[in-house]
């Protein structure tokens, strides 16, 4: 795979130009570093470069979806929506990257396919799947929670004639499905902001589904003027208090009552309040709705009420009922689902009961019947969290790889670094917020920590750096033993590695909050990073210093 004459060199390599390598490119260029992104997709955006799929919409709202670290950036740009959509995110970071001039950095259409240390030179080499090779001191993975697209094994899918996508690799043209059938497998976040866009057009849309979901109503809309005025006046302030807040968000507060301490009606009240506030913070209503099986149940029901009262034919409705505790999975924003369901040209399939079990030519066919279909969408998800890393072959020279390493699961010290892997961080790895957080706030966060480790190595002449196997063992053990304080840990949900066959199953993600999970970072910081070992390389091959 070597490519000598190709060889060349870098302080750092990030993998990935969505978010995170966008920011980390912006703050290593501001330390004097040299630094080469790359890229798989053609432009800038990440997730919202590659989810094109109609409906694609952020559940957390624009003014807080977006980059806190220029002011001048979060005055000037104007969201249209409360909730932004795909396009207008991805105009966003394209504006981004134009006007910090990121993009001549950035090598597209590029995938990269393996990343080796040499202890020796005490560098990285990443192979591009083209064969190119690049070198430098460290090697930073910005390359997203939700980017490996799990894509189900269905016999006879390759004998489809019509076509099939998966949402997370939409095309750039759209797609018209006007007089088609249409099939829609998965009714996660992502299949719900599908369908009712898909049941515009379709002539018939058969949505199949393996499990119900609990929806709430987005209630998205243009952006208000005055919330505009008022955020933008404060910016600071509210941005600070989303970095100190539970999930990354400032129009939440913070929960103080049990769901079992007040009376009926006024639970009945905080709900509805939440409900039409429209969103997925309902669950933070009470404190205790994702930790008391009592309190959860409360709110399950009330959500399941709700939802009801949308869909005219009862054993659709019925169907359309959740069986599990809210909130263990994913809430999923709804924006016309349930409305969707009255239309005539929908059916509801359920493959709980009834599995797919083969593709034909034109149909998809389950244990009961058979369904013609001119197209198939996946809304399938993701190898969350872990996939889209363990697909590099990443390692050290005769050394650890990251797969033997996350063998029986991902270990990460802060989701920051893995014991074994010198000079290689992650973005919003394993075990820290990530997808329980604004992810915009958690990746800052972490760009910050990771810019400011390597200003202060680069400081004291330092170039090795390393998580130490106990800190990264004592931090593995908080995060699962705050998970385990809650229902979330039981689920079967991509956040415990559920939805992959043959993935080993574990809370992934950190329960503890974005506030909190700061404030432990930012001491380990102060207390000259500890858990992490910083050295020269000599002094890390054990040559005296
Ligand atoms: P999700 O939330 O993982 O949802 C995937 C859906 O697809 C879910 O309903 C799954 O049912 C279903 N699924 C997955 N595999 C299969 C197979 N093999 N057969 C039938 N049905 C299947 O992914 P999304 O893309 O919707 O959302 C991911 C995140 O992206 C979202 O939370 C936001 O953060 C953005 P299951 O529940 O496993 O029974």
């Amino acid at each position: 795979m070597s490519v000598e004459n190709n060889d060349q060199h870098y302080d750092v390599l990030v993998v990935g130009a969505g978010f995170a390598g966008l920011y980390l490119l912006h703050r290593l260029r501001a330390q004097g570093m040299r630094v080469k992104v790359f890229e798989a997709g053609d432009d800038v955006g990440g997730t919202w470069y590659w989810n094109r799929y109609p409906g694609a919409r952020c559940d957390v709202e624009s003014l807080e979806y977006s980059f806190s670290f220029s002011e001048e950036l979060q005055q000037e740009w104007k969201w249209s929506e409360r909730y932004a959509g795909q396009p207008e995110i991805l105009r966003y970071l394209q504006h981004v990257a134009d006007r910090f001039d990121l993009r001549r950095d950035v090598l597209f259409n590029t995938r990269v396919a393996r990343a080796r240390f040499s202890p020796a030179r005490n560098e990285w080499t990443v192979n591009t799947e083209a064969g190119e090779q690049y070198r430098a001191r460290y090697c930073v993975m910005a390359t997203g929670n939700l980017s490996k697209a799990s894509v189900p094994d269905i016999p006879g899918i390759e004998s489809f004639k019509g076509r099939w996508f998966h949402t997370s690799a939409w095309p750039k043209e759209p797609v018209d499905f006007t007089g088609l059938r249409v099939g829609v497998v998965g009714t996660g976040s992502t299949g719900i902001q599908l369908v009712p866009r898909v049941a515009e057009q379709a002539r018939h849309l058969y949505v199949f589904q393996r499990t119900a979901n609990y929806c709430i109503p987005l209630r998205n809309g243009p952006q208000d003027a005055g919330i505009e005025r008022d955020v933008k006046g404060r910016y600071a302030a509210v941005r600070k208090q989303a970095r100190e807040s539970p999930s990354g968000v400032a129009g939440f507060n913070v929960p103080t009552q049990s769901v079992l301490e007040v009376r009926p009606e006024e639970r009945e009240a905080a709900f509805e309040r939440r409900w039409n506030w429209g969103g997925i913070g309902l669950t933070r209503a009470f404190n205790d709705v994702l930790f008391n099986e009592e309190s959860n149940r409360i709110a399950s029901e009330y959500v399941k009420r709700k939802m009801r009262e949308v869909v005219k034919d009862p054993k659709v409705a019925d169907a359309l009922t959740p069986t599990y505790p809210i909130g263990t999975k994913r809430l999923c924003a709804d924006t016309g689902y349930f409305q969707a369901f009255n239309r005539d040209n929908v059916t509801l399939v359920d493959i709980r009961r009834s599995p797919i079990r083969a593709m034909g030519p034109h149909s998809v066919e389950t244990g009961e019947a058979t369904y013609e279909v001119d197209a198939l969408i996946f809304a399938t998800g993701f190898d969350a969290m872990t996939g889209t890393l363990l697909a590099i072959d990443i390692g050290v020279e005769n050394g650890p790889t990251l797969r033997s390493l996350w063998a029986d699961g991902p270990h990460a010290y802060l989701g920051l670094m893995v014991a074994g892997l010198p000079n290689l961080f992650m973005v919003t790895g394993p075990g820290s917020p990530s997808v329980l957080s604004n992810v915009v706030v958690s990746i800052e966060q972490h760009v910050e920590w990771i810019t400011n480790c390597l200003a202060h190595m680069q400081e004291r002449g330092l170039d090795h750096i390393e998580a130490l196997a106990d800190a990264q063992q004592t931090w593995g053990d908080h995060v699962n033993e705050v998970a385990g304080r809650s229902l979330l840990a039981k689920a079967s949900s991509w956040y415990t590695g559920a939805n992959i066959p043959g993935k080993p199953r574990g809370f992934i993600p950190y329960m503890g909050g974005v506030g909190a999970f700061r404030a432990h970072c930012d001491e380990v910081a102060r207390n000259g990073y500890q858990g992490f070992a910083l050295s020269t390389a000599r002094q890390a091959q054990g040559s005296p210093a």
